[in-house]
């Protein structure tokens, strides 16, 4: 259990308070980009491309000039007489913002209108006549590395090909010699489907440029405003708007999943909009848009290898990936790390050599490689190990949960050094699946499961033992178009003992309002209810580089607690001076300093309230008056947070359908701050995992259309969907984070997927099945076992 130190009034670490942001949601106050409205407000929509590559030969504006309240369309040709039709990735890729002769990718952006209503600029885009060229598209990623493939990216000067980058870690020769020698090796080719978010708000944004003090105001769904504006000032620097220039104010956000972390074409498309015409531009993209054009996760080909003995002990793995990223290398990739966090791949697991590499090659899809609730591509990585893992339990015959503990790093081997370059700073993955297995009852299932299969039914008990990796800094290793990945936190203790922080992260969900505060509240003791949280405006908040990869605890909660304990510096100062003792004589208990032993005597002690008044009224002569903060925390290590998860299935032998019958969930993220919270985050990102398992996928055909383009087609999971999940912690602190925790936003999403999957294959197993990639639907299974010539008799005969 977690053990509450302070009060249910002041509400620091492990207290369940409810979320102080959810009384305006649930009342329907929440503030969202959409909410904003401006007076004089011009409204744009975009036309988009029909075709995923072809040539631009003419864009006629005549008819879409015509329509009431359109005042202007945008092409590629007008941005560029100002140089604003190309913008930066993230990740030191390029892009366009409007194509001036040639487009990329089906939905991709082609022209913008601008009219007085919203209606005005959707009849108004209709209007626009584009003709085009088509061109073959190049949509497998195979295919695109092939000798006679057209090179994509002609705008790169000297690009022979469609290769982006090739990168690898390990001991390649170490490892390849354990594969030549080994007495068991298993090898499986695995695809990550390409998925796409679906937060409950678009993207979009107001841009308002006021020309007379040359000064604009972003109003926009990001997860990362001070990062976005060194962008726009990259982007439009050059026409006058530099970063002071610039203010970015993300509001409330329905969401963000990693999908309102990159720039978007359309939001450079408004900024340009207002500034050539002096008012407020509001854009917001509607569902099948943000479907079908922003923000492509995952789509990782894998083979996925593993040697050992006969008898259960791993000795090396090895992983070679293929990465579509569609048009252009968006975000998910953090400075260092071409292929972001994949090299955690080597798992929970201890053994001495593994090589990795892949290679990142251009198609004719829309960008991709952006994160989606994966910590940067650990989702792949952690799908990978826990499904050959598991495959190679199958081929010695050995039951899986046993593997699993006969390989695990052992808790006094923290920190723990993989043969992929990492320290994990802690961890008790054996305690993790104990108390996962006891949760299910594994020996009973199991027992069952035999029973059942004599019988012909198909049962499966699938597990996944995972190491996440999340809290990008360290600087040295991380940052975004060279800015370093450090966080802040400031702290303001106004007179009467009441306070405002601010941050450099931006809640999406996360409940940034109500943790926050009480990480402040166990530092300081004021009451969590009576410290206000704020972020998301880059005029007000300390420079930050945003919510994402699960980094906002282990970064500016970090922050958080270290200016709280600067703060407490200083009210340690002030107590002294007040009950004119040494500082030494005082000792602290949350909420108040008093002289020691005599912590019952009104008069020898000195609440935090009354300390911050005196810092205003009444402090010792030579000390800075007021009660503020501020810190840049630079985390020494990322945190590792793990996970045991187990899940049952049952499948239909006559329709295949798969049902959840369980899922249990024990979660490892160091100290807890808010119980309820984490187990909240939990149950959205298990939700998240069952969707690429057993629903998600964007399918493309051989010209690059996209064929499941709405949710009529794209099945996101709801609450229908979702079994019931079973959730619980084991609490192994960071030893590295100030307050001990590590983060668990991305956690479940990244665990569940093999977890599923592992338990669909374990179904299987009577006929002959090893693998079979996800999203794994009835028709896949019935495709598989048809494929087996096991169909020809019923299952259940
Ligand atoms: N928390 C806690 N104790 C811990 C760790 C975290 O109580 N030991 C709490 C935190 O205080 C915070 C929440 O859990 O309120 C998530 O914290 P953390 O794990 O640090 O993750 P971030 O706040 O950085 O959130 C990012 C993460 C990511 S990367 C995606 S993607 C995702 C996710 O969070 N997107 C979300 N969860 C989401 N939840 C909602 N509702 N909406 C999204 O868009
Ligand atoms: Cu990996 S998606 Mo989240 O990092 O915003």
């Amino acid at each position: 259990m977690i053990q509450c130190k302070t009060s249910k009034e002041i509400s620091g670490m492990g207290h369940s308070m409810k979320r102080k942001e959810d009384d305006r949601f649930v009342h329907g106050k929440g503030h969202y980009v959409d909410d904003v409205k401006l007076p004089g407000t011009l409204y744009m929509d975009i036309v988009r491309s029909p075709y995923a590559y072809a040539k631009i030969k003419n864009i006629d504006t005549t008819e879409a000039m015509k329509v009431p309240g359109v005042l202007a369309v945008v092409t590629g040709r007008d941005l560029e007489k100002y140089n604003l039709h190309w913008m930066p990735t993230l990740m030191s890729d390029t892009q366009m913002v409007l194509p001036t002769d040639t487009v990329m990718y089906q939905a991709q952006e082609v022209a913008a209108v601008i009219a007085t209503t919203k209606y005005g600029a959707r009849d108004g885009r209709e209007a626009v006549r584009v003709e085009y060229e088509p061109m073959k598209a190049v949509v497998d990623p195979y295919k695109a590395l092939e000798p006679d493939a057209p090179v994509l990216r002609t705008d790169k000067e000297g690009k022979k090909d469609n290769h982006i980058w090739h990168w690898e870690v390990g001991q390649k020769e170490e490892t390849e010699k354990i594969f030549n020698e080994a007495e068991v090796v298993v090898k499986e080719q695995m695809h990550i489907p390409r998925i796409h978010v679906s937060s409950i708000e678009t993207c979009g944004c107001v841009a308002d440029y006021d020309k007379i003090n040359n000064h604009l105001t972003m109003y926009m769904t990001t997860q990362a405003p001070h990062a976005i504006r060194t962008v726009i000032a990259l982007v439009a620097g050059h026409v006058g708007l530099t970063e002071e220039k610039i203010r970015v104010i993300s509001p409330d956000i329905g969401g963000g999943f990693g999908g309102k972390v990159p720039v978007y074409p359309g939001y450079v498309i408004a900024i340009a909009a207002s500034f050539l015409i002096g008012k407020p531009v509001k854009w917001i993209e509607d569902r099948s848009e943000n479907l079908q054009a922003d923000s492509f996760a995952r789509d990782y080909h894998i083979t996925a290898e593993m040697a050992g003995t006969k008898d259960g002990k791993i000795l090396a793995t090895r992983m070679k990936v293929l990465a579509d990223h569609g048009y252009t290398d968006a975000s998910a990739n953090p400075s260092k790390f071409p292929t972001g966090m994949f090299s955690i791949g080597t798992g929970s697991y201890d053994y001495p050599h593994a090589f990795m590499e892949a290679d990142a090659v251009y198609t004719n899809k829309p960008p991709g490689g952006v994160a989606y609730r994966c910590s940067f591509r650990v989702t792949e990585a952690v799908h990978a190990i826990e499904r050959i893992t598991d495959r190679y339990a199958l081929e010695i015959g050995k039951d899986p949960a046993a593997v699993r503990f006969q390989n695990f790093i052992q808790k006094d081997q923290f920190p723990y050094h993989s043969p992929t370059g990492w320290e994990y700073d802690s961890g008790d993955y054996v305690q993790g699946l104990e108390k996962a297995m006891k949760a299910v009852d594994y020996d009973g299932l199991r027992k069952e499961q035999a029973e059942k299969r004599k019988k012909g039914e198909l049962m499966g008990i699938g597990l996944s033992t995972f190491t996440e990796i999340v809290g990008a800094g360290p600087s040295k290793d991380f940052d975004i178009l060279g800015i370093k990945m450090f966080d802040s936190a400031e702290i303001r203790v106004h007179p009467t003992g009441k306070a405002i922080a601010r941050f450099g992260t931006k809640s999406q969900g996360q409940g940034h309002e109500t943790t926050y505060a009480q990480i402040i509240a166990e530092e300081l003791g004021i009451p969590a209810s009576n410290i206000q949280v704020e972020e998301g405006d880059t005029d007000t908040a300390p420079y930050g580089l945003g919510t994402y990869a699960s980094r906002s605890t282990p970064t500016a909660g970090a922050a958080a607690a270290i200016a709280a304990r600067k703060l407490r510096d200083k009210a340690r100062k002030i107590a002294a001076y007040l009950l004119e003792v040494s500082e030494d004589d005082l000792e602290w208990e949350t909420g108040k300093f008093y002289v020691k032993g005599m912590k019952d005597v009104p008069e020898k002690s000195k609440t935090i309230q009354e300390i911050v008044f005196a810092a205003y009224t009444n402090h010792p002569q030579g000390m800075e008056a007021g009660f503020e903060a501020t810190h840049y925390y630079d985390p020494p290590n990322l945190t590792f947070p793990s996970g045991a998860y187990i899940c049952v299935v049952d499948i239909d032998p006559e329709t295949f359908e798969i049902k959840v019958r369980r899922f249990v969930a024990i979660d490892d993220a160091g100290n807890i701050i808010n119980p309820m919270v984490a187990q909240g985050q939990v149950h959205g990102g298990l939700t998240q995992g069952l969707a690429p398992a057993m629903y998600e996928e964007l399918i493309y055909d051989e010209d690059g259309n996209i064929l499941n383009g709405t949710f009529m087609d794209y099945l996101v999971p709801t609450a229908v969907e979702s079994p019931s999940w079973e959730t619980g912690h084991t609490v192994t602190p960071s030893p590295h984070h100030p307050i001990g925790a590590k983060g668990i936003g991305e956690s479940p999403t990244v665990g569940a997927p093999p977890a599923i999957a592992n338990a669909i294959v374990d179904a299987l197993k009577p006929y002959g099945i090893t693998h079979l990639d996800i999203p794994i639907t009835p028709y896949k299974i019935f495709k598989a076992l048809k494929e087996k010539g096991v169909l020809d008799k019923k299952i259940s005969e």
